[in-house]
């Protein structure tokens, strides 16, 4: 049965709904193959904190919208061509900005599962978006790229190191040094994405894969995203892996009678708490 999405605020370059511990998120340009301008990258970043913050939810899909009135999908085509300036993609009021950037890092460290689900296109900077995604369900129809070296761009970040994490070294230099598109099965069989589907079956696809995991335990999620980013983003990643530590610590009781011994201006007592092996 298909969800009763709700619709979260308004936004111009995006569509934000909620679902039984299920947020949506859709890119929304799709006369553009939904290229990214710094304003819908700015609604992504409120979009996904506002995911973030809401404990009711659990997994965010995130989408593109189509297909266009030409009949061609995109999940996201990169950066705005037609507005990029000499630093970036020059927004409203006249600053250039990269701040897809702080998009993905933020999809990267929320401690919620991001699913990808991707039909048509998913280039350039589009496609790093969906790489940086915790999980890609692919359409039979989705097609994946990298442009840089052709349009005058690269994403040096997570776009060439997580990618070769990701495809091995070799098939990640071969993606950005000849630019080629990949189909879905290709992209399949070199571990890109998890799963590819019939393309009217994408969204419910998606939605049988969060209701999965949301049946399973919200900290054990947490704690295991953390530790796979730990193993690639360096001292960031101790630190988030760490955080979640300190969180399951203040969980114990062990941790409070640290806490309530300050409060009631007495010595501590863990004499209860064993030295585990
Ligand atoms: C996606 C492609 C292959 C689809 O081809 P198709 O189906 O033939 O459609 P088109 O006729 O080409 O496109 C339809 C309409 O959509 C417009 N359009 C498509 N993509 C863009 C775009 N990226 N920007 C602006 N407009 C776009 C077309 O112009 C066309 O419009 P009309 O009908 O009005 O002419 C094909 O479209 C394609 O190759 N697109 C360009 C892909 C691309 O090169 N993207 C940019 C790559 N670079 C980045 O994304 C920057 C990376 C980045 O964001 C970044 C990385 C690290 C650090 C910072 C940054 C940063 O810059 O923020």
């Amino acid at each position: 049965m298909a969800l009763a999405w709700q619709a979260v605020n308004s936004y111009e370059d995006i569509l934000y709904h909620k679902a039984n511990g299920i947020a949506k998120i859709t890119i929304n340009r799709p006369h553009k193959r939904n290229a990214f301008r710094p304003q819908t990258v700015s609604e992504l970043i409120a979009a996904f904190t506002d995911a973030r913050e809401d404990t009711a939810i659990g997994v965010v899909l995130l989408t593109g919208a189509g297909p266009h009135t030409d009949g061609k999908y995109a999940f996201c085509a990169g950066g705005d061509q037609s507005i990029r300036g000499l630093a970036g993609y020059v927004d409203g009021a006249g600053i250039p900005r990269l701040n897809v950037l702080d998009l993905q890092r933020l999809i990267r460290t929320m401690p919620k599962v991001v699913i990808a689900l991707v039909a048509g296109y998913a280039i350039g900077g589009g496609h790093v978006l969906h790489l940086v995604c915790d999980l890609t369900i692919a359409a039979d129809n989705a097609i994946f790229g990298q442009t840089g070296p052709q349009v005058g761009s690269f994403d040096g970040g997570f776009g060439a190191s997580y990618l070769a994490r990701v495809v091995g070294q070799k098939k990640a230099r071969e993606i950005w040094f000849l630019c080629r598109q990949y189909h879905a099965q290709e992209a399949l069989e070199m571990g890109l994405v998890n799963v590819v589907v019939p393309v009217e079956q994408l969204e419910a696809e998606g939605v049988r894969w969060a209701e999965e995991i949301l049946t399973k335990s919200p900290l054990a999620i947490r704690c295991l995203k953390s530790a796979f980013n730990a193993d690639c983003d360096g001292q960031a990643g101790l630190q988030e892996l760490a955080g979640n530590a300190t969180l399951l610590y203040y969980l114990t009781e062990e941790a409070q009678e640290g806490k309530n011994a300050f409060l009631e201006k007495r010595p501590p007592n863990f004499q209860d708490y064993p030295w585990l092996p």
